[in-house]
């Protein structure tokens, strides 16, 4: 499976943002005024390079490079910056879940690893010593700023001590959609729209909804991530940063200005085939898994919504690619240009109708495969892509390797440095991409098959080559049980414990800290 890199096409136009911000942490001047007044600092940094950390949520494979889309998704500014560097297009998550995926990206560690598999894990409480990108780049002199969605959103995912500088932007676009005050206690109340939900249907939760909105470009949560990023590079001298900018889009609900709706005429948009016996040779834990939530799927088909909701996730995803275009623009009109690392990656994918299924939280391909694109100046070929397995765990060796930081002491990191493969990406011998999912469900990505094991032993096994809809499970065939064996030594052995849940602290948002109910301690995550 190849997929070539495509030109660059003609931008969608967007506005500047041009608003005041709101921040949360105070910025701090005495920062960089302590390393201008450093020149041994200022000297012995000079040269190292930044990194431009993107963040995208919830995309899967429809992005022009990855060719996942058989229609024209518009996706301009992701295939520019795959044209800049390396783009990996058989990269994979380490869990189709949005905070044990960030936490694995972060801290380069599995969900087996963490002990963090699902939402209602924080890491700092469970893992107070755990090393993340973004304050081991801090801890080794780096300026660390970000905005928007970079560990998950909701309170006590991203600590303030990882950063000199952040700007929230925990889903201000549907404000009037989440009430739950202890998740969300950074969002001004909002009353609910008397149209709401936009799209007619009530489905399983406020936030499944989608509406090209009326409200200006720059008022949207991922416009004001991007003008973060353009500010900060626009003003920035001095020490090498590591800034963040993460986007909410195309994550439900699928809310963007309108015009990015005229980009996808309804009769042009691909509607997945509805094949209800694609599941016949998927074992039980596996429908379980394709099927939870089908109630979304039935009701958006029943309602004969299924093509309007695709058109709102594609008109998601080239809003979102606006914005990464502004920030790509403002690094390029920059004095960083030329210094700067880029990597881009979703956190996980997502399904639209395959395998009759209408979101996250499977192991097969929609949920798993995700863009990744590194930039590294000089380094490789621009334009050029890897079709070797990676995995978004191998970004933190990656960044550690090219900024030529220390591994961070005592943490284990399960990822590897993909810089072999940024030199030569024909280069074999990568390493299966592993995923975990809640209770033992794993899966192992080689550059041409999928083996998936679920929890009680249940297995299949795809080659993408022949089949890339995974569509004929192939477990049991005589002929590749070899490749079967090969997969099934690459899972990992043991498994940390389920982290402790949301329920066993009180966190208190504002000092950012969380007691421990049952042994009272105290874990600051503010330092
Ligand atoms: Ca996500
Ligand atoms: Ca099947």
């Amino acid at each position: 499976m190849r997929h070539p890199v495509l030109p660059l096409a003609d931008r969608p136009a967007c506005q500047a943002a041009h608003e005041p911000h709101t921040f949360l942490i105070p910025m701090r001047p005495l920062t960089y005024l302590l390393i201008l007044l450093s020149p041994a600092l200022s000297l012995a940094q000079s040269s190292r390079p930044n990194v431009l950390f993107i963040a995208v949520d919830d995309l899967n494979d429809w992005v022009g490079f990855m060719g996942g889309y058989p229609g024209n998704v518009k996706t301009p500014n992701l295939d520019r910056l795959a044209n800049m560097g390396t783009a990996f297009t058989n990269a994979h998550t380490a869990s189709p879940v949005c905070c044990p995926s960030r936490v694995a990206v972060l801290s380069g560690q599995l969900p087996s690893t963490s002990g963090i598999y699902n939402n209602r894990h924080w890491w700092k409480p469970n893992l107070p010593e755990l090393v993340t990108i973004p304050a081991h780049f801090k801890a080794n002199g780096y300026t660390t700023v970000g905005a928007g969605k970079i560990f998950h959103h909701t309170a006590g995912n991203n600590p303030p001590e990882c950063w000199d500088d952040f700007q929230r932007l925990g889903f201000h676009d549907d404000a009037f959609a989440r009430p739950r005050r202890d998740l969300f206690p950074y969002l001004q109340d909002q009353k609910k729209p008397t149209d709401f939900p936009y799209s007619g249907l009530k489905l399983y939760s406020d936030e499944v909804d989608w509406a090209g909105l009326d409200k200006p470009e720059s008022e949207f949560d991922d416009s004001r991530a991007a003008q973060y990023g353009i500010d900060f590079l626009n003003r920035h001298q001095g020490s090498p940063f590591f800034l963040a900018c993460g986007f909410f889009r195309p994550h439900m609900p699928w809310y963007f200005p309108k015009k990015y709706l005229d980009l996808y005429p309804l009769d042009d948009a691909y509607v997945p085939p509805d094949l209800p016996e694609d599941l016949d040779d998927i074992p039980e834990p596996g429908r379980q898994l394709a099927l939870r939530k089908y109630g979304d799927m039935e009701k958006t088909r029943n309602a004969g919504k299924w093509t309007t909701a695709i058109q709102h996730y594609l008109a998601s995803i080239s809003f979102m690619d606006a914005q990464l275009g502004r920030l790509l623009d403002a690094l390029e009109s920059s004095p960083h240009a030329s210094n700067t690392i880029i990597v881009l990656w979703s956190d996980h994918g997502w399904h639209l109708g395959e395998k009759q299924h209408w979101h996250k939280r499977t192991l097969w391909e929609e949920s798993t495969r995700v863009p990744l694109i590194v930039v590294a100046p000089n380094l490789g070929t621009p334009g050029q892509a890897c079709t070797q397995p990676a995995s978004l765990l191998d970004i933190f060796p990656t960044l550690i390797e090219l900024c030529k930081l220390p591994t961070p002491t005592g943490q284990a990191l399960d990822g590897i440095s993909l810089k072999p493969w940024i030199l030569d990406p024909q280069k074999t011998g990568k390493p299966s991409a592993i995923t975990v999912h809640e209770l033992k469900h794993l899966s192992a990505r080689s550059e041409r098959y999928r083996y998936i094991r679920y929890n009680d032993g249940s297995e299949e096994l795809y080659d993408l080559h022949e089949d890339p809809n995974e569509w004929d499970n192939q477990i049991g065939n005589p002929a590749i049980t070899a490749i079967r064996d090969k997969l099934a030594s690459d899972l990992p052995t043991t498994f940390a414990p389920d982290a402790l849940p949301h329920s066993r602290f009180d966190f208190e948002p504002h000092s950012y800290t969380w007691t421990d109910k049952t042994t009272s301690k105290v874990i600051e995550g503010a330092r």
